[in-house]
């Protein structure tokens, strides 16, 4: 069942921009002779979903096929929201299967692609399937104008090529030193499932959490990118100022499928309103009656009430108010603050529209963080966040200690050592073509950050058997400047390295925990290819199709550690052991999921930390001493970098 819904899927997205192969006979025939109408009494919503999608397509007011799709165009998002809807009203796969074969010809194909992905995320009856890589399925957000122009190249005069892709930009610009980081393929993969699990414009099952989770896990994506730039000679990043010209430029060398090439930004360009859409005021309105409310320590509802905001829940709300999630407790009064950044940096080679340009990479998450603007932008959201969390009283010693537990030893097993690598995905499906050219072998190579593997001992004490909390942090030691930083100085920029539940049983322990088993990291995406050759087996001999316990978002598990430099660069190996009681799952040792809950949550669960996240590292340290208490630990490790 599960290989037949698995092998459903592939066919849906294999070659997504031309009609389903006829090799896929049942899905070919059903997208030809459905009638979605006469099922509606099979939706949980009694159809109506499926009447106004089906009205909309009928009246011909949908976006037309082969032409762009961002998710930040109102109309574009209204309408793949309508087959989200339609898929998730589906509660038996049959259907689901027959309405998505049927909506993928009859709707444009950015949107379909969008709403299968969300949709397959979300529901039930699609529980079990893995998702293909995206870059495989849409490789043109993934790769740049050249790689795929010598993919037709290869196509056209039929020769198999293997393609080596080059980050954007040249050696003149500092800025290309850490491109390796924002245009890492699984990176801007993690991104974008993020945005796929926790969309802004949710409206379904309640997510726990949401505000709180957009903060967190773009907060250490900011934080990562800070500690790349560090291993690379680079300063911080600064945040971004509506008020000054935005500094570094940006030529994507990025092309869309239909719509031309993403447009570029040259440096110092001073922000314009973008006609008919935000202006720069609006965006300080936006910001300073946040920083009001900041300060103030409350938020006002839509209905006029204060939501006190100076406690554990405060940043919860934050995150939907900056956001702008239909969770935000008041939309018409704090607004849209980080969608329409977005838009506004997406739109300044345009702004006026006169030239009728496509959307820039800021309005994509697959391809928003190759635009070191990005990080500035997140920089800036980063910084509100921080003004809220610094103005809570910093924890206090029994907010810190767990008498049970006694840290004796932390000490790392192999060496932390960083090198990049050539990796290859395939290109097949960035190519327009019929099914009577015969496909040829079209792949691409890229260099990636990677790893060795390495295992944190911790040895500890305690005094009675209990569930306890094990978290791991990796800090910058010194600061752009070499100076080494106090706890409050670095504690901002501490990557999550892991955090899981353990036993910790009645005198000593000697816990050793890998680097692969990291809860913020996933290990590669299963290629295309091998998806649907597993698939295909496992139907043909009627095999069961192997459920993984695995989540399309989480960070990268080569990315887990930051470059570093040859010569070894130090970083503070912060090790907190608090009480189980901190976990809100019951089984907290089983019930991890295997995945990437740290910056993902846990799929339809409660996050299963109760504690902030970030916690203990999230709120000022007025004084270091504070964390000296037995259950902490700090050592300094170095990270290298080599050759491979
Ligand atoms: Cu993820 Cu701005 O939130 O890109």
């Amino acid at each position: 069942d599960l290989a037949h819904k698995q092998q459903t899927i592939n066919q849906l997205l294999y070659k997504s921009t031309e009609p389903i192969r006829s090799k896929f006979s049942e899905l070919k025939k059903i997208s030809e002779t459905w009638q979605p109408l006469d099922h509606k009494h099979h939706c949980s919503d009694g159809g109506k979903a499926l009447e106004r999608l089906t009205r909309e397509i009928s009246d011909g007011h949908m976006l037309e096929k082969k032409h762009w799709f961002s998710l930040f165009n109102a109309r574009h998002r209204e309408e793949a929201i309508m087959l989200v809807d339609v898929l998730l009203s589906c509660t038996d796969f049959e259907y689901f299967k027959k309405h998505a074969a049927y909506f993928r010809e009859h709707m444009n194909e950015g949107e379909f692609v969008y709403a299968l992905y969300v949709a397959v995320t979300h529901s039930e009856v699609t529980s079990g399937v893995i998702l293909p890589p995206l870059y495989e399925v849409t490789p043109h957000l993934f790769t740049n104008s050249e790689v795929i122009q010598r993919a037709y190249t290869a196509k056209m005069t039929h020769t198999p090529a293997k393609l080596k892709m080059e980050f954007t930009g040249s050696k003149k610009n500092p800025e290309q030193r850490v491109a390796y980081f924002g245009e890492d393929i699984g990176m801007n993969s993690h991104h974008v499932h993020w945005h796929m699990d926790f969309p802004f414009w949710w409206q379904g099952y309640r997510i726990d959490r949401k505000g709180e989770l957009f903060f967190w896990a773009h907060h250490q994506l900011t934080a990562r990118f800070d500690a790349e730039r560090l291993s690379n000679y680079l300063p911080v990043v600064d945040e971004l100022y509506w008020s000054r010209p935005i500094e570094e430029g940006f030529a994507p060398h990025t092309t869309y499928r239909y719509g031309g090439e993403f447009p570029s930004r040259p440096d110092n360009k001073a922000f314009e309103d973008v006609e008919g859409v935000i202006s720069v005021q609006e965006m300080l309105d936006t910001e300073s009656r946040i920083r009001d409310a900041i300060a103030h320590g409350y938020v006002t509802s839509t209905d006029g009430k204060a939501i006190y905001i100076d406690n554990d829940r405060g940043i919860d709300f934050l995150g939907d108010i900056i956001e702008s999630s239909m969770y935000s407790p008041n939309i018409e009064y704090y607004g849209a603050l980080h969608n329409y950044a977005h838009i506004l940096l997406g739109r300044q080679a345009d702004p006026k529209g006169k030239f009728n340009m496509p959307p820039g990479v800021m309005e994509h998450f697959e391809t928003a963080t190759r635009d070191p603007s990005f990080f500035r932008l997140h920089k800036y959201m980063d910084n509100i966040f921080k003004e809220h969390k610094d103005k809570l009283c910093p924890y206090k010693t029994n907010d810190l200690l767990y008498s049970n537990i006694e840290i004796t030893d932390v000490s790392i097993e192999g060496e932390l050592v960083t090198y990049f690598e050539d990796f290859e995905f395939n290109l097949i499906n960035a190519l327009d073509d019929t099914e009577q050219i015969e496909d040829v072998p079209v792949s691409t190579t890229v260099m990636r950050l990677n790893h060795k593997p390495f295992a944190y001992h911790i040895d500890f004490t305690a005094k009675y058997n209990a569930i306890a909390t094990v978290r791991i942090f990796l800090c910058p030691k010194h600061d752009y400047n070499h100076i080494e930083m106090t706890m409050d100085e670095y504690r901002w920029g501490c990557l999550e390295m892991d955090k899981f539940w353990i036993d910790a049983h009645y005198g000593e322990n000697n816990l050793v925990r890998h680097s692969h088993e990291s809860s913020v990291t996933i290990p590669d995406r299963i290629p295309f290819d091998d998806l649907i050759k597993q698939a295909d087996d496992a139907v043909a001999n009627d095999s069961e199709f192997p459920r993984r316990d695995w989540r399309a978002c989480g960070h990268p598990a080569r990315l887990l550690l930051p470059k570093g430099k040859t010569k070894g660069m130090e970083f503070f190996l912060f090790v907190a052991i608090t009480s189980g009681d901190d976990a809100a799952l019951s089984k907290p040792t089983k019930s991890e999921h295997g995945s990437a809950h740290g910056y993902c949550g846990v799929q339809g669960e409660i996050y299963p930390d109760k504690r902030p996240m970030g916690y203990p590292l999230d709120r000022r340290i007025p004084d270091d001493r504070l964390f000296h208490v037995p259950n902490i630990n700090v050592s300094t490790v170095k990270v290298y970098h080599k050759k491979h």
